[in-house]
């Protein structure tokens, strides 16, 4: 591969955090203590950590200079007017609710806005975003395009709502039993597969004519604006600050994770074009997370959000940050390796089921290959398939998702191009022994977003 295809990191480093190998046999009681669960593995068991891009970002000088300009009045900080402003300016929508993280979003939204029994599409599932839609009675439906269940189509846009199943949906049910859609941008469980901007705009016509409110879930926003300049005809030449304006003209608000796209720690939001439904989220957000000056985050947190929202809307930085996650994923392939197509905005999800085709779904192949990969190299990642996907809330049956995956997940401004070498070798090598993989029973599952806190014993 040709190294000069890839843009150098747009950042100097300034702070350094040492990071070591333990060795096999450390790894090996480590995993046995952690139930083979990644998530129950100690940060510093890890040698490179791509369990999530989730809170795990490397903030820039000026986000930690502003840390210092926290305002941490119970009431009416100065740090939230600034995140309140920058939200208008960057996605336009005029009212805010800051919330801890995302689910804290996710929670007050499907609170005001289902009624129990309601139908809520969207573009496949997010395990928290669906958690929070079941739990106050919704119905979850997912209208992504077929495509997006295949993990060897390389088709651009492959987060793409399918408008035939969602109007079919309202066909059925009739409008006023739909909640709203729920649109992500990208889709994370599918690969970190961007929208396009057509089928927003699409989507937006179809709902506007039957009175249907569109709700994105907008975490990783400025990597799906990335996608469409790169690969949708007619945005070349926009700016990604632009193409984002346009993108949530198409919505009625926004469930923010501020752990991903807004380049910080902690933090999240609900933003929203409606004053009566602003009106009743702060009545809830003080229920569940703080006064609505700063939800779930301090005064400081705030100010690194705000100044890391408009960080994500910078060309070098973007560009860099998905074309990082691009280069892993083509060492990859060009080894033969498996991996979802095409390379999303985040992650390269390697495809278990061709990883390992002599274990069944039901010996849980990719939580096997994630603790695997841990063992091998000291890399950790995440299960994204059978686990993930959790029991149905009626039947008690396992979601069987066609999609069985892995995924190493970059975090922004943290690892260099010789870390993706380092894990690129690692899956390589553990795929050359890859019938070794041993499947996985459960010894402990729990009842709510189980992939969490299970454990596992090799079968
Ligand atoms: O982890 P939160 O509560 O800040 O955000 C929840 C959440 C909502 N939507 C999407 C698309 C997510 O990816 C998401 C969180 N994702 C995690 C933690 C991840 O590891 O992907």
């Amino acid at each position: 591969m040709d190294m000069r295809n890839y843009p150098a990191e747009p950042f100097r480093i300034k702070s350094v955090e040492v990071v070591k190998m333990i060795n096999r046999e450390e790894r090996e009681e480590v995993l046995e203590k952690a139930g083979y669960n990644t998530f129950l593995i100690d940060s510093e068991d890890c040698y490179i950590d791509l369990l999530t891009d989730s809170g795990t970002n490397a903030m820039s000088d000026d986000q930690w200079a502003g840390l210092m300009k926290g305002d941490e009045a119970y009431a009416g900080s100065k740090n939230f007017k600034h995140l309140e402003k920058t939200v208008e300016d960057v996605f336009g929508f005029p009212y805010l609710i800051p919330t801890h993280q995302g689910r804290g979003a996710e929670n007050i939204l499907s609170r005001i806005a289902i009624k129990p029994g309601q139908y809520v599409p969207g573009n496949m599932y997010f395990t928290t975003t669906r958690y929070h839609q079941e739990t106050n009675g919704g119905i979850f439906v997912d209208i992504i395009r077929d495509e997006a269940h295949d993990a060897t189509l390389d088709i651009p846009f492959k987060g793409d709502i399918d408008l035939n199943k969602l109007e079919n949906l309202i066909n059925e049910k009739g409008a006023e039993n739909i909640a709203y859609v729920c649109l992500a941008v990208t889709v994370n469980l599918a690969g970190g597969q961007p929208v396009s901007m057509a089928n927003m705009k699409a989507v937006r016509e179809l709902t506007e004519k039957h009175g249907i409110k569109v709700f994105y879930d907008c975490t990783r926003f400025a990597e799906n604006a990335y996608f469409i300049k790169e690969q949708e005809e007619g945005y070349a030449d926009k700016t990604i600050a632009e193409i984002v304006k346009e993108m949530f003209s198409y919505a009625d608000g926004a469930t923010m994770s501020g752990k991903k796209d807004g380049i910080v720690n902690m933090g999240g939001f609900l933003a929203l074009r409606d004053e009566e439904m602003f009106s009743e989220a702060r009545e809830l957000v003080v229920v569940y997370e703080g006064m609505p000056s700063y939800g779930g985050m301090t005064g400081r947190d705030m100010e690194a959000f705000a100044i890391g929202l408009k960080e994500s809307l910078q060309f070098e930085y973007i560009q860099h940050r998905v074309l990082q996650v691009r280069y892993l994923g083509e060492r990859l392939k060009e080894a033969g390796v498996p991996i979802v197509e095409p390379i999303g905005g985040h992650a390269v999800f390697l495809d278990a089921r061709r990883f390992c085709p002599h274990l069944d779904q039901e010996e849980f192949p990719a939580q096997a290959l994630a603790a695997n990969l841990y063992l091998e190299s000291g890399v950790r990642s995440m299960e994204r398939g059978i686990i993930s996907a959790g029991r149905d809330v009626n039947t008690g049956e396992n979601h069987k998702p066609k999609l069985e995956t892995v995924r190493l997940t970059i975090p922004r401004r943290v690892y260099t191009y010789r870390h993706m070498d380092l894990v690129a070798d690692s899956v390589i090598k553990l795929y050359e022994h890859k019938e070794d993989i041993k499947g996985l029973k459960f010894v402990y599952e729990p009842k709510q977003l189980r992939f969490f806190t299970a454990r596992f014993e090799e079968i």
